[in-house]
């Protein structure tokens, strides 16, 4: 094993993202944001989205989630229990500015992160605050219809600029929009990415019997590059209102390898890796679309003068708002082939075979610390600035063991393998800034709803269709993590 060590300051902790946490969906001035009319669902059962609104007697899972906005200081007490130095969260729009394009902001929204951020302090705890994580006010979808209104951009960097100057001082670290990437899959990055919705109920599946007529490619590539020059623009301001700020990008990771060594599967993973990870990735870090990207227009049918276009006329600020340091998630890696014989794996974003070399997750993804290690070293020799994982992590069910408590061992060997490869890649001289393992404490799942795909060091008493009394509970791999964080990965 490489002798490695990580670097002084690491930054180790946990993630998390409001509307799968926080709940309060309506309280103290809130508005509804589109997380909020999208119900429940289950592995084999998939959420569903109610674009007119709230429908009633209907399980909503964001409107509790798992109580954070009433249990925050018990939870960050927990946190830095653990020695954490970094806590990821995101701050949800709809809380600060309920409709998006309100003349003044909600001031108890305000009041609230504030508290969030100073209790953080508290135990020595680094915030690193996601200004858009799957959320966006959902009045703003209703009369201007999601991110590829252009109109759109300005209330989002009010926003973000508002955020910067209220929580200067106590916030440095920021990332513009989770998972920008995703709102490039048709349909799902539409709703959850871009606040597009369909006109009726739809199923936020992959596969589902769906009537996707709705879907319109030249919103999606129009939404996503209105938010690549919102990212642009508020990463300026950020620097302006304090040069202490820190803002990245946020990218949902993935490896792909080729099935095969026929070079035609080579071809293809190849393909497969630029899409998912360069394209949004280069705009953020070099304020430009990849050589690639206008083939990849006409394959998909976007119209290609109007992306020029879009390019043209922002493309001064865009390269004005380059990112400081580049994050990502990273939970599996892919498999792509052109043979059809591979057997099909299943995954929440990227599709491909299943690598007969990988174990999965109940939940059939892709277990590959090795394709951290990869992902690492290729983006740094690409981008060649700070990196940073800010997700990964392993959903299971946790069944409670005889003597009552949660032993979730195979959630140590999942983190612990990923840390070893992470090491690797530090002493090939990546330059990794930290490590926020996604879902710190029990949440809500994105993909599903559930709350049975469990990631947390912390238990939290709540089930799929809302039961609990939300009470928290220590799992084996708190104290496991504890030790990791304190000893800044010496003690796996
Ligand atoms: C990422 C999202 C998170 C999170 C995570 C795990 O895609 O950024 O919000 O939920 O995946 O996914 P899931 O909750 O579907 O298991």
């Amino acid at each position: 094993m490489a002798d490695y060590k990580f670097p002084e300051g690491f930054l180790w902790g946990g993630a998390t993202a409001a509307n799968q946490f926080e709940g309060g969906y309506d309280a103290d001035g809130k508005g509804l944001s589109v997380p909020d009319i999208i119900m429940g669902g289950d592995v084999k059962t998939p959420r569903v989205v109610t674009p007119k609104g709230v429908r009633p007697n209907t399980y909503y899972p964001s409107h509790e989630g798992i109580g954070f906005y009433h249990h925050y200081k018990e939870d960050i007490a927990l946190f830095g229990e653990m020695g954490f130095k970094c806590f990821r969260l995101s701050i949800q729009m709809s809380r600060i500015f309920p409709n998006g394009d309100d003349a003044t902001p909600c001031q108890a929204g305000i009041d609230f992160y504030r508290s969030v951020f100073e209790e953080c302090h508290k135990y020595g705890i680094e915030p690193l605050v996601t200004l858009s994580h799957y959320e966006f006010p959902l009045a703003l979808s209703h009369k201007y219809g999601g991110w590829d209104n252009d109109k759109v951009i300005d209330f989002w960097v009010r926003y973000a600029d508002l955020c910067f100057r209220e929580y200067k001082g106590l916030v440095k670290y920021w990332l513009t929009f989770n998972e920008i990437n995703c709102a490039m899959m048709p349909g799902f990055g539409d709703v959850y990415g871009l606040g597009i919705l369909p006109p009726n109920d739809w199923a936020l599946g992959f596969s589902q019997e769906n009537d996707n007529s709705w879907i319109d490619i030249n919103r999606t590539f129009h939404g996503l590059h209105n938010q690549f020059v919102a990212s642009a623009k508020a990463v300026q301001i950020a620097h302006a209102i304090d040069p202490e700020n820190m803002v990245g990008c946020m990218i949902a990771g993935n490896a792909t390898y080729p099935y095969t060594c026929d070079p035609a599967d080579m071809i293809k993973a190849q393909k497969a890796t630029r899409e998912n990870n360069f394209y949004c990735g280069d705009m953020h870090v070099r304020g430009e679309y990849p050589a690639w990207a206008k083939a990849l227009w006409i394959e998909r049918g976007v119209d290609v003068e109007m992306m020029e276009d879009l390019y043209a006329r922002d493309e001064e600020t865009l390269l004005a708002g380059v990112v400081d340091f580049y994050s990502f998630s990273y939970y599996m890696s892919s498999v792509a082939t052109t043979h059809d014989d591979a057997a099909a794996a299943r995954g929440n974003v990227f599709g491909g075979v299943k690598n007969p070399y990988l174990k999965a997750s109940d939940w059939g993804w892709q277990i590959d610390p090795q394709g951290l290690r990869w992902y690492l070293e290729e983006v740094y020799d690409r981008y060649q600035i700070p990196l940073m994982i800010v997700e990964n992590g392993l959903g299971a069910y946790d069944e409670r063991g005889e003597d009552g408590k949660f032993h979730d061992t195979y959630r140590i060997d999942y983190m612990r393998d990923h840390i070893i490869e992470m090491g690797h890649a530090i002493y090939d001289g990546v330059d990794l800034m930290g490590y926020t393992m996604w879902g710190c404490i029990d949440l809500v799942s994105a993909s599903t709803g559930e709350m049975a795909k469990r990631y947390g060091f912390i238990y939290v008493d709540k089930d799929n269709d809302g039961n609990g009394d939300l009470h928290r509970e220590r799992k084996e791999s708190f104290d496991w993590y504890a030790k990791v964080c304190k000893s800044n990965g010496a003690e796996l």
